[in-house]
């Protein structure tokens, strides 16, 4: 990939480890626990020391179920982290996580690099926020809602179909005049899929590569890892780690994760036996 987001050129295949920080009262994994923006911004700069590319900060929960949080509310929780962390001097890029407009300009006016919209562009006026910003963006594979999103997990062929709804979302943004080469795709682990879909979808990862985007992949502590193995959401850091490797090996750039010194750890090592293999070539 070649991309600037923020003041960091972000070049080759990576990985690059965006770190989770959810100034949310309800998040699946760590809801509650950096509500306050002192805590948000204390969080951010322990990923940055970790290891993180960027971090992604988001004020509203996507799990399943979650209640919709209001814009002015959703400001309220990341505005004062973003002004905290550039008064501060944060040295990495800051990603909204946000599918609403009003808060993705209030977020970029704020200091933040990159809108990460899991909605795929479903707010016309996130996509002209992002068009007015030339603010680069991330299009999440979802359908429906939070409250819908499950009853709307039917597919014949889910990696066909996410690739082809990914597609519509990059024509929405070109409609909305977003330039095609600020655009970072993502398969939206677990939104709208079962733990069976997911599985398919991290196992067929690189036929998103056609798109001819790169590719952000959010497996962090998510719900399949719960379904293959029983473990809770604080203990599925083994699962995350399996899946980080997998997609590295199959040339995903960007990983969204919450445990960032681990998930480097273990996406390094997985660089490493990707370039190894290229170098070798087909056996
Ligand atoms: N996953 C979550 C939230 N935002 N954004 C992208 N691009 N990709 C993802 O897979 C993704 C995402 C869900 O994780 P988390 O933020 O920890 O939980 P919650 O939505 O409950 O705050």
């Amino acid at each position: 990939m070649q991309m600037r987001i923020g003041a960091r050129l972000f070049e080759g295949p990576g990985p690059f480890l965006m770190g989770v920080v959810n100034a949310t009262p309800d998040s699946f994994s760590d809801g509650g626990r950096f509500l306050a923006p002192d805590a948000a911004a204390a969080q951010a700069l322990r990923l940055a020391e970790e290891g993180a590319d960027l971090v992604d900060l988001g004020g509203e929960s996507t799990r399943p179920g979650a209640s919709p949080v209001a814009a002015d509310e959703e400001i309220r929780r990341v505005v004062p982290v973003i002004e905290r962390l550039r008064a501060r001097g944060f040295p990495l890029p800051i990603s909204v996580d946000t599918s609403k407009g009003a808060v993705a300009r209030a977020a970029l006016a704020a200091g933040a690099d990159l809108v990460n919209d899991v909605t795929g562009l479903a707010d016309p006026e996130l996509a002209r926020a992002v068009a007015d910003a030339g603010a680069p963006v991330v299009l999440m594979h979802t359908r429906g809602t939070p409250a819908d999103m499950q009853s709307r997990a039917v597919y014949q062929d889910v990696a066909a179909e996410v690739a082809s709804e990914l597609e519509a979302a990059l024509t929405r943004a070109a409609d909305a005049g977003i330039a095609r080469e600020r655009i970072i795709l993502d398969p939206g682990i677990g939104f709208a899929k079962t733990a069976e879909h997911s599985v398919e979808l991290l196992a067929r990862i690189a036929e998103l590569r056609r798109l001819g985007r790169p590719l952000l992949v959010g497996p962090s502590r998510k719900s399949f890892i719960g379904k293959l193995t029983g473990a809770p959401p604080g203990e599925r850091m083994p699962g995350t780690l399996a899946a980080v490797t997998a997609c590295v090996l199959a040339g995903v750039e960007l990983l969204r994760v919450h445990d960032v010194a681990p998930c480097r750890q273990a996406a390094l090592v997985a660089a490493a036996l990707r370039d190894a293999a290229a170098r070798a070539g087909p056996s």
